[in-house]
């Protein structure tokens, strides 16, 4: 279909809205804010070192996050370019980010909404000085009818939601295109981004992750740190023809889970960062509420499924608004055989060499 015939985000939403009769507006208007917020970042991010941001040319911004990591410059821009393209329009009741400790409660003189925004501004973001792709995620979540009612001050645990209460999710990639992608609820749809007159695009309409997959994604290095699951798993996978899968894998790792998830929507895969034993005050390294939980919905709404490896993601009561968990995803019949191999007695590890005395799989 010709570029002119497509869709542009606007006019997807308001057909959408057609189908909720006494949808106030404010939604589709909170998602073109968040649309405006990645327009922005997607051109800072393909200035390069000519915006003067990246960290080798820009330095890198002497604050650290709540993680414990180091935030570059273009990080804290994007954070603070969502803030203000989504603080001033009456939609949000507060917002919290990677980025910031604390949830940010809207500023006085501006109205108060029923949403909140949960966000990444900007995730892999160790890619950005070596030219690869980066991306935003985030989720909408309702406000808590008793903030709404009362105006009391906006408190951590409003955002305390499991996966399932998410309006909406998404994120946007920025790559050789800039990609929007998002799911109110009712599948998922991929936008790009026409440069030539800046605005969305309906690209990929009714995105559907294969149910099989002959592709997987994890960071090998922590191999040791893995528990017995995933590391039958991946030896299954590695094993390939002459193995119990009786197939050949491959295996990709960006670095950057918003790209390695746009890659298994586009073509299946599995994708897991799992719990493992590197560091017990950190249950995995992915954060719950604004990684995990928007990119867990838009799998399950593309067909595919989202896990810790033993629970869906979804379904999980956060404890607390930068929660790190195990997480896997993608195809759906990989998912839920290494949810089976959490399930099963652990076979694997008792007869399995590496999990003897002294091995350094030996919790
Ligand atoms: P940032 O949140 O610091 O950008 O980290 C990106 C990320 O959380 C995720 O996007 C990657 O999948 C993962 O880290 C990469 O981790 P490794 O450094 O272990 O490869």
């Amino acid at each position: 279909m010709p570029l002119s015939q497509r869709a542009t985000l606007t006019r997807f939403l308001i057909e959408e809205r057609r189908r909720y009769p006494d949808a106030s507006g404010d939604f589709n208007a909170l998602i073109l804010d968040i649309a405006i917020a990645c327009k922005a970042i997607a051109r800072a991010v393909a200035s390069g070192a000519l915006g003067g941001v990246l960290g080798n040319h820009g330095g890198e911004q002497a604050s650290i996050n709540v993680q414990g990591e180091t935030q570059k410059k273009l990080d804290v821009i994007s954070n603070e370019v969502f803030m203000r393209a989504t603080e001033w329009g009456g939609q949000l009741a507060g917002m919290a980010s990677e980025e910031m400790d604390d949830p940010y409660p809207i500023p006085e003189g501006y109205p108060r909404g029923n949403y909140l925004l949960v966000f990444d501004p900007l995730d892999g973001s160790s890619n950005i000085d070596v030219n690869v792709s980066v991306g935003s995620i985030f989720s909408i979540l309702r406000a808590p009818q008793d903030l709404i009612d009362s105006g009391r001050p906006l408190a951590a645990e409003d955002f305390l939601q499991p996966g399932t209460q998410q309006m909406a999710a998404g994120y946007a990639l920025y790559g050789p295109a800039t990609m929007l992608v998002l799911t109110v609820g009712s599948g998922v749809h991929g936008f790009t981004l026409d440069p030539a007159i800046g605005e969305f695009k309906l690209t990929h309409p009714n995105i559907q992750v294969p149910p099989d997959t002959q592709e997987f994604a994890i960071n090998a290095s922590n191999s040791r740190f893995w528990e017995s699951p995933v590391k039958r798993y991946v030896d299954e996978c590695l094993a390939g023809k002459t193995g119990p899968r009786a197939k050949d894998f491959n295996m990709r790792w960006i670095a950057s889970m918003v790209a390695d998830a746009h890659r298994i929507m586009m073509r299946g895969g599995v994708f897991m960062y799992p719990r493992d034993t590197k560091d017990p005050s950190k249950p995995g390294r992915l954060r719950l509420l604004y990684e995990a939980n928007p990119i867990g919905m838009v799998m399950e709404q593309a067909g595919g499924r989202a896990s810790t490896g033993r629970e869906p993601v979804l379904g999980i009561k956060p404890t607390s608004l930068h929660q790190r968990i195990g997480l896997v995803f993608g195809s759906r019949n990989e998912v839920e055989r290494i949810e089976r191999y959490h399930a099963e007695p652990d076979s694997y590890r008792d007869t399995n060499p590496l999990f003897a005395e002294r091995s350094l799989f030996r919790d």
